[in-house]
């Protein structure tokens, strides 16, 4: 017998667990792209946010209830890709501008020093959960969270692209 012949169906054994996997999930863990003026363009696949420090914020909601949404800070997910935060934030470094895209169309700006912890005590975070719970799809698998900015329009839910880019 061939003894390549059994790789076939084990193949297609892993694929269709794999695929399963996803659908039970419901999120496909590589979604994520890390775009423009960077040093290393690149899709994020959830193993590499599991090394990144975990930050968390409480915040009212319409509803008036509390919620805790938790993730990683932007300046840290951004450096996974090489970006000109801290001391490279000056001369025409600071014309660049983060550009969060939604998997609707939605789009948001950020300047650089509003999420670099070199100029600001704030952290705007990548959130994955909201009180301990996975984003629902409808959010997910994830959103801006800007503390303390009065209106949310900001915080881009379903989250695709996160792209560096040039104002001039
Ligand atoms: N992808 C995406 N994100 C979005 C929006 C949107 O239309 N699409 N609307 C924004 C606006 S204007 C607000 S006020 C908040 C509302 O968030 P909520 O539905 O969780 O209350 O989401 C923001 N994030
Ligand atoms: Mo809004």
């Amino acid at each position: 017998m061939n003894p390549f012949r059994p790789a076939f169906p084990l193949c297609l054994l892993l694929g269709l667990a794999t695929l399963s996997l996803r659908a039970q999930t419901g999120t496909d863990p590589a979604t994520l792209r890390l775009e423009g003026e960077v040093t290393k363009p690149m899709t994020l696949g959830k193993g590499d946010l599991f090394k990144l420090k975990r930050t968390e914020h409480r915040a009212k909601e319409a509803d008036g209830k509390q919620y805790t949404y938790s993730g990683y800070a932007l300046a840290d997910v951004l450096q996974l890709a090489g970006v000109t935060l801290g001391s490279q934030l000056k001369g025409d470094n600071l014309a660049k501008y983060l550009l969060v895209q939604a998997s609707d169309g939605y789009e948001a700006v950020f300047a650089l020093p509003e999420l670099d912890p070199a100029f600001t005590d704030r952290v705007l975070f990548l959130a994955d959960q909201r009180d301990g719970q996975p984003l629902p799809d409808s959010e997910g698998p994830y959103r801006i969270v800007v503390p303390g900015e009065k209106r949310h329009a900001r915080w881009v839910r379903q989250v695709v692209t996160l792209k560096v880019l040039f104002a001039k």
